[in-house]
């Protein structure tokens, strides 16, 4: 009944061009806001003089940092135990960050308004290097911090420091490397945005925001702005993406709340692409030193990693776990390793905050890249192939539950199957042959291009998560979910998540016409409203499926327990004389006697005589708490052809064998596939958050960061394996984020196999491509 590829009921009115998203919500008397921004990197701010714009006649309120200081509201709590400014008082201390907000009668009289402002600044040196951001000479970013000397941030450990040194100490090969994960945008095709609208007569705020985490928000309102949190409804229309972008609390969202505070009328607030692109929440930025301990014929023993994490100029990773690194530490991958070690340093810069999770489980994705890259650098220097040396080291299917030596238990797995599988839809020795060829006839003519071959096999941990390791701001994560089947058998199901483009509407109703018995298309699904959906701290890193789709589930089995009663006295049986059958409760041995859902419902409702004790109605609520994570993982291989004087390099083929449990719609994952397999090429090939010295920003538009397109996107070749996760209660595991964190390092790997060189960085743009053959020599 309910899973299975079916079409996305969502994309009727989205094909149509009929979604609803913030922007298309005008309120009655709705205002409209602005920012501006500073021009500067670093600077002291020595005055901001805002009469001229506060005498525009379209100008109905200006705020400033002074302003939101008057109310305690100049600077907020991060996620990560730091705080941010809302609008800049002190200091500016990144290009773009928010100096003053302008609410006027349009959106172009704001922007206008913005003009007219004067700030005077006195620049300061910048740090924008994170090698140099603990420089005894650095300049002191966070001086509003009290006995803050320098720019560090934390540090950081996990694995056992000792016993990786042993395993060093005694290995017959260390190979070493040094990496950079760049720092990239997650970039969502809708910006972010809010209209923000406080009732001055019943006190209530409601706010509809592009936000993927609609209760935390209404949390955050309350602790920050002190609003009562039952007189706050947080709204989230249809979103166009969020990729972890839309998690975090941003400075124009409270400033909107304080607009409408201070005018009495709703405010809508929506950031222009630059904006987005220069001041909301990046991803990644570290800087990687890795080490891995080997045999010599290329078993790995241990692996010891150094990493500087750039965080920008406040800590505002939006980030549940309890370690400032997030997940980092399951960068032992999919390979049994006796030990490992990693030391995680994190420093301010005069960079935008943030470090999200874009598609990646907090930081997964680099320790991912880390552990895929190293075992290429190892293979290389071993003059070994690396999926020889991937399948000689991979977890076995009979180690799992596996505790890994940092710490964490991976639910389930058969990793070697999944790479023969990959292995074999690739072609891969055929495709040996084929590279033997070409760089034969390369060398033989200095002309034609190069080919490359990259494997990544992954894992990852989603579904945050377990109160373990896991909180919001001392909140644990369990998820609620309700369900009420009304009385001609269709049903609304009622959760805490929200989806940006994932498809909930089609997947949650299928999850419960699964387990019910009726079709997908009697099932609604009501989200992002939190007046009308029960707690829960939202979506990302992949926890939908794990955390929401489990109580979904277990409240679906819930109502089919109560249904089970109200049929046995339908049925004049006892409730234990029944069995569920292809959707109907039906007595045992007799299967002709059984009811559906639909008149069991309807009996629910009616003057049926109830056993004692049932009450009428179909209905139930519950809440989920994940004894664990999930771990999907798979099995990646790309191929490239890198023409050697361009340095362009193409993708030719990409194959994805996941397993992410069980498909509630495989016609869904393999969509969550391609759009995370297209992130990687992009990350790989493309992507770059760019600053200049002085720190001006040099991505600020689609014309320079670059994402990619079905140009670069190869026809993708999709596989799949199905190890069910033991402790879900359909076995599913998440999917949302394992091809963007599994892809970088294929496509990685495959570009520096075809031209030979053992390590260079990200983007691998031509420029870059071509710098690296030119370092080493191809025709001696
Ligand atoms: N699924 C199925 N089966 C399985 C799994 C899953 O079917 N086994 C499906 C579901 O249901 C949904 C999807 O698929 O619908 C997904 O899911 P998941 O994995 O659970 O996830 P979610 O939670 O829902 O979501 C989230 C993710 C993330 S996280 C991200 S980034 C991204 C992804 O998701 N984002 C996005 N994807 C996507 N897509 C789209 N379209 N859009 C977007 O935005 Mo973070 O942390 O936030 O960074």
């Amino acid at each position: 009944m309910g899973h299975g590829p079916m079409l996305r009921k969502e994309d009727a009115r989205f094909v149509r061009g009929r979604g609803r998203f913030v922007d298309d919500v005008r309120l009655p008397g709705m205002l409209h806001g602005a920012i501006l921004r500073s021009p500067h990197a670093h600077a002291r701010i020595l005055s901001v003089d805002v009469s001229a714009a506060e005498s525009h006649p379209k100008v109905r309120a200006v705020i400033t940092g002074e302003t939101l200081a008057g109310r305690g509201l100049a600077w907020m709590p991060t996620l990560s135990h730091d705080v941010a400014a809302v609008l800049a008082t002190d200091k500016v201390r990144y290009q773009g960050q928010e100096v003053v907000f302008v609410v006027a009668e349009d959106r172009y009289a704001a922007r206008d308004a913005l003009s007219l402002i004067e700030v005077e600044y006195e620049p300061l040196p910048p740090v924008i290097d994170a090698r140099r951001a603990l420089d005894p000479d650095a300049p002191v970013i966070r001086d509003d911090l009290d006995g803050r000397a320098d720019n560090h941030v934390f540090d950081w450990e996990s694995g056992d420091a000792a016993a990786t040194d042993a395993v060093f100490a005694s290995a017959e090969r260390v190979s070493t490397c040094d990496l950079l994960y760049p720092r990239v945008h997650p970039a969502p095709l809708e910006t972010c945005g809010i209209v923000a609208d406080l009732d001055r007569i019943t006190g209530k705020l409601t706010v509809h925001a592009t936000t993927q985490a609609p209760h935390t928000h209404r949390m955050l309102y309350a602790l920050i702005a002190g609003i009562p949190e039952h007189k706050i409804r947080i709204i989230a229309p249809d979103i166009g993406g969020g990729f972890g972008n839309k998690v975090g609390m941003y400075p124009g969202y409270l400033c909107s709340v304080v607009g409408s505070v201070l005018t009495g009328a709703p405010v809508k607030w929506t950031e222009d692409r630059s904006e987005n692109l220069m001041s909301s929440s990046f991803a990644r930025d570290y800087h990687m030193h890795g080490e891995i301990a080997a045999t010599k014929d290329g078993r790995i023993l241990g692996l010891r990693v150094r990493v500087l994490a750039d965080h920008g100029a406040f800590n505002g990773t939006a980030q549940p776990s309890k370690f400032p690194a997030g997940f980092f530490h399951v960068f032992t991958g999919s390979y049994d390793v006796k030990a490992a070690h990693c030391r995680v340093t994190g420093v301010y810069t005069n960079k935008a905050p943030g470090g999200v999770a874009y598609a990646c489980s907090f930081r997964i994705t680099e320790a991912s890249y880390l552990v895929e890259r190293m075992v290429d650098v190892l293979s290389h220097d071993l003059g070994l192939d690396p999926a020889a040396v991937r399948m000689a080291n991979l977890l076995r299917p009979e180690q799992f539950p596996y505790a890994c030596a940092t710490g964490w238990e991976y639910d389930s797995g058969d990793y070697p199957r999944t790479l023969t599988l990959a292995l074999e839809m690739a072609g891969y020795d055929e495709l040996r042959r084929e590279q033997a060829e070409r760089r034969a006839a390369y060398e033989a003519t200095g002309r034609g291009s190069l080919m490359g071959i990259g494997i990544s096999f992954f894992t990852e941990a989603v579904g945050a998560g377990p109160r373990r390791t896991m909180d919001i701001l001392g909140l644990g994560m369990a998820d609620g979910a309700e369900l009420r089947v009304h009385p001609t058998g269709t049903a609304v199901l009622r959760v805490s998540c929200m989806s940006q483009g994932q498809g909930h509407e089609t997947t949650f109703a299928q999850i419960v016409g699964e387990e019910l018995g009726i079709s997908p298309d009697d099932v609604e699904l009501v989200q992002g409203d939190t007046d009308q959906t029960p707690f829960g701290l939202g979506t990302y890193g992949s926890r939908s499926t794990p955390v929401s789709g489990a109580a979904a589930v277990m409240v679906a089995r819930k109502v089919r327990e109560r249904a089970r009663i109200v049929a046995a006295a339908m049925l004049e049986v006892a409730p234990e004389d029944l069995e569920w059958h292809k959707g109907r409760w039906q007595v045992a041995g007799d299967p002709a006697a059984g009811r559906t859902i639909a008149q069991i419902a309807l009996a629910a409702h009616s003057d049926l005589d109830l056993p004692d004790g049932v009450e009428g109605h179909l209905d139930a609520t519950c809440v989920y708490n994940p004894p664990n994570l999930t771990f999907p993982f798979g099995a990646y291989i790309c191929v490239v052809d890198v023409d050697p004087g361009t340095g362009q390099a193409t993708v030719r083929r990409f194959v994805a064998v996941d397993d992410c449990g069980v498909r509630i719609n495989p016609m869904i994952v393999e969509g969550q596939v391609h759009g995370g397999l297209a992130d990687g090429v992009g990350m790989a090939l493309m992507e770059l958050m760019a600053f200049d010295d002085d720190g001006n920003h040099l991505g600020a538009s689609f014309m320079d960061y670059l994402l990619p397109t079905s140009m670069e996107c190869p026809s993708w070749e999709l596989g799949e394996t199905v190890t069910p996760s033991p402790h879900h209660p359909i076995g599913a595991k998440g999917v949302g984020e394992s091809a963007t964190v599994g892809s970088p390092a294929a496509v990685v790997n495959a570009v520096l196999d075809a031209i030979g060189v053992r390590h260079a960085d990200m983007p691998l743009t031509p420029a870059q491509v071509w710098r690296a053959v030119q370092g080493r020599p191809i025709r001696p």
